[in-house]
């Protein structure tokens, strides 16, 4: 695949705002500041694509990029965080799990957890989604480089543990900053993108 014409497409506040349900969706999940937006960036190789922020929540939106005619990407907004208000933070879980839960063309999820912290409740939760609904899922451990070398190897084996009895469900050590484990992400994308 070739991420370098990736362009924005448009950032969807509710389900109607996204384009028709056709071609192949891959989604980017994760709780605020876990990375996300720059896994796009490194992943694509394009390093402005999606907005990176040190300011938790700042994707509030489902941004949508065109990677090609069939296939985009998705960066969807942060979950779990806590300075907005409570009925604003509900309106957008609300939006996320409506559009896991409908969107057709959604083929896998990428979920970010950053390494010091994984499974924290939402990322259980985003797994057992992925379970239940029968979608693959890639989990990245991000900011593998604030950890060292052996530490984070150890939580990658911890965590690969963790999830030995769902298939479905592959792990890998990921650090943006580095840009450690890009190529390993980049070939689960492209077997997705190309097995639809
Ligand atoms: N050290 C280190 N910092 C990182 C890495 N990836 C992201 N960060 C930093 O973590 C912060 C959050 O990154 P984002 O990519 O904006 O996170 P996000 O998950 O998109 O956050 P929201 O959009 O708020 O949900 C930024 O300050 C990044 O520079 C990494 O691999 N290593
Ligand atoms: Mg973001």
């Amino acid at each position: 695949m070739n991420y370098q014409s990736t362009h924005y497409l448009l950032g969807a506040a509710k389900l109607e705002q996204l384009p028709e349900d056709t071609g192949v969706e891959i989604a980017f999940a994760g709780r605020s500041n876990a990375g996300k937006s720059s896994a796009i960036n490194v992943i694509t190789g394009l390093s402005k694509l999606a907005r990176t922020s040190n300011t938790p929540g700042r994707t509030q939106l489902i941004n949508l990029f065109t990677v090609n005619e069939h296939c985009r990407l998705v960066d969807l907004p942060g979950y779990g965080f806590a300075k907005v208000p409570i009925a604003m933070k509900q309106k957008w879980q609300e939006t996320l799990s409506r559009y896991l839960e409908v969107r057709e063309c959604l083929k896998g999820i990428v979920l970010m957890m950053d390494i010091r912290h994984p499974f924290k409740p939402y990322d259980e939760m985003m797994i057992s989604w992925a379970v239940s609904s029968g979608l693959p899922m890639h989990i990245l451990l991000t900011k593998s480089d604030k950890l060292k070398r052996g530490a984070a190897s150890q939580t990658l084996l911890s965590v690969k543990k963790k999830l030995s009895d769902h298939e479905d469900i592959s792990v890998q050590l990921f650090s943006s900053l580095k840009k450690t484990g890009v190529d390993q992400a980049r070939d689960v994308l492209d077997a997705w993108f190309e097995s639809h």
